[in-house]
C-alpha cells in the first residue's frame, strides 16, 4: 500500500491537483469500501455537489454505452470533463462490449478529461446503489462536470437509478413490439427523458407514439414532461438534442428547488441505511455463528419468540 493510500487527504490533494493515476487509485479505494474509502469520503464530500449526474438506463443492446460514448465526446467538444461509471452485470447475455471497448472506439481514451469505470455487480445488488454514490460524490468533488452513470434495467430494481442521478434517461429501440411490455410502471415514473436510439434502423416514430401513449397514461409526481428523443449513437445522430433535454431537465430541477430537495432526500435515506448497516455490524460483531445458530434454532422451533431474539441479540429497548 502506497503512502497516498494510508493517507487519503493526500490522496485526495494529488487526484484534485489533476494526477491521473491517483484519480485511478482513489475510485478505486471508494469502489472497496471500508475504513480507508471512509476517510477519504470525509475529505471529498464538502467538494461536491456540483455536478450534473445523470443516470442512463434501458435494455441490454439498446446501445446505452454507444450513447454514453458519443455524450462524452460531444461534452468534450464543449470543454466540458465527464466522468462514466457503468454497472456492469457481467453477464455474457447482454451481449453487449464492456463498456471500455466502446469509449475507445469513440477516441476517447486517454484523455484525461474523461474517467471511465465499469463496476461488476458481483454478489452487491444490495448495496450497488451506495457503492455507486460513493464513486458519484468523488468524480464530483474531482470536478467533473457531468456525471454519466450506465445501467442495466433489467434489474431487480430498476428504480434503483433514481436514488443515485437526479435525471434519468431511459433508452430504448425502435420496433418495441412486445417488449413494450417489459417497460415497468416504476421506470416510466422515474424516467425524465426518453431516447429512442437506433433510429437509423427505422421507425422510431412508431416507437416514440407508443411511448408518448404510456406517458399520457402514468403519473408524474411533479409537472416536469418527458421529452422523447430520437438517436443514433453510431453516426451521433439527435446526441446534441439529448443533451439539451438533459440540461433543461436540470434547469427545471435546479428552478424549482426540486435538485436541493433532491439532495436531501437522498441524505435521509443514505444516513438511515447508513445507521442500519452500522447497528447491524455491530449486533454482529457480539455474537459468535454458533450463538447465532443456537438463537435461530430457538426462534424456529418456536420455543422463542422474534421480538426475544432480537432483545437478546441488541438489548432490549431503552436498555
Ligand atoms: N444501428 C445502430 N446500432 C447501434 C446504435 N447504438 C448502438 N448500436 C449497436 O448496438 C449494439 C449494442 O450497443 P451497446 O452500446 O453495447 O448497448 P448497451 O448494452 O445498451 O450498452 C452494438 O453492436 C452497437 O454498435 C445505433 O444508434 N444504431
Ligand atoms: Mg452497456
Amino acid at each position: 500500500m502506497s503512502r497516498a493510500e494510508l493517507d487519503p487527504e493526500l490522496l485526495v490533494c494529488q487526484a484534485r491537483a489533476g494526477d491521473v493515476r491517483a484519480r485511478a487509485r482513489l475510485f478505486s479505494l471508494v469502489e472497496n469500501g471500508g475504513l480507508a474509502a471512509q476517510n477519504a469520503l470525509a475529505e471529498l464530500a464538502p467538494l461536491a455537489n456540483h455536478a450534473c449526474v445523470v443516470g442512463i438506463t434501458g435494455p441490454p443492446g439498446a446501445g446505452k454505452s454507444t450513447l454514453l460514448g458519443r455524450m462524452a465526446a460531444e461534452l468534450r467538444r464543449h470543454g466540458q470533463t465527464v466522468a462514466i461509471f457503468a454497472i456492469d452485470p457481467s453477464s455474457p447475455l447482454t451481449g453487449g462490449a464492456i463498456l471500455g471497448d466502446r469509449i475507445r472506439m469513440q477516441d476517447l481514451h486517454g484523455d484525461p478529461g474523461v474517467f471511465v469505470r465499469s463496476i461488476s455487480t458481483r454478489g452487491a445488488v444490495g448495496g450497488l446503489a451506495r457503492a455507486v454514490g460513493d464513486l458519484v460524490v468523488t468524480a464530483d468533488a474531482l470536478g467533473y462536470d457531468v456525471i454519466l452513470v450506465e445501467t442495466v434495467g433489467a434489474g431487480q430494481d430498476e428504480t434503483a437509478i433514481a436514488r443515485v442521478a437526479p435525471t434519468v434517461v431511459l433508452v430504448e429501440v425502435p420496433h418495441l413490439g412486445d417488449d413494450v411490455q417489459a417497460i415497468k410502471a416504476g421506470i416510466l415514473e422515474v424516467t425524465d427523458i426518453f431516447v429512442v436510439n437506433k433510429a437509423d434502423r427505422g421507425d422510431a416514430d412508431q416507437a416514440v407514439a407508443i411511448l408518448r401513449a404510456m406517458l399520457s397514461l402514468g403519473q408524474r409526481h411533479d409537472d416536469w414532461v418527458p421529452p422523447i428523443v430520437k438517436t443514433s449513437a453510431t453516426t451521433g445522430d439527435g446526441v446534441p438534442r439529448l443533451l439539451d433535454a438533459i440540461r433543461d431537465h436540470r434547469a427545471y430541477l435546479q428552478r424549482e428547488g426540486r435538485l436541493e430537495a433532491w439532495h436531501r432526500e437522498r441524505a435521509r435515506a443514505d444516513l438511515l441505511a447508513a445507521v442500519r448497516d452500522r447497528l447491524f455490524a455491530q449486533a454482529m460483531a457480539r455474537i459468535s455463528s454458533e450463538q447465532l445458530d443456537a438463537l435461530v434454532d430457538e426462534v424456529a422451533s418456536r420455543r422463542l419468540d422474534l421480538a426475544s431474539a432480537v432483545d437478546r441479540l441488541i438489548g432490549e429497548p431503552g436498555c
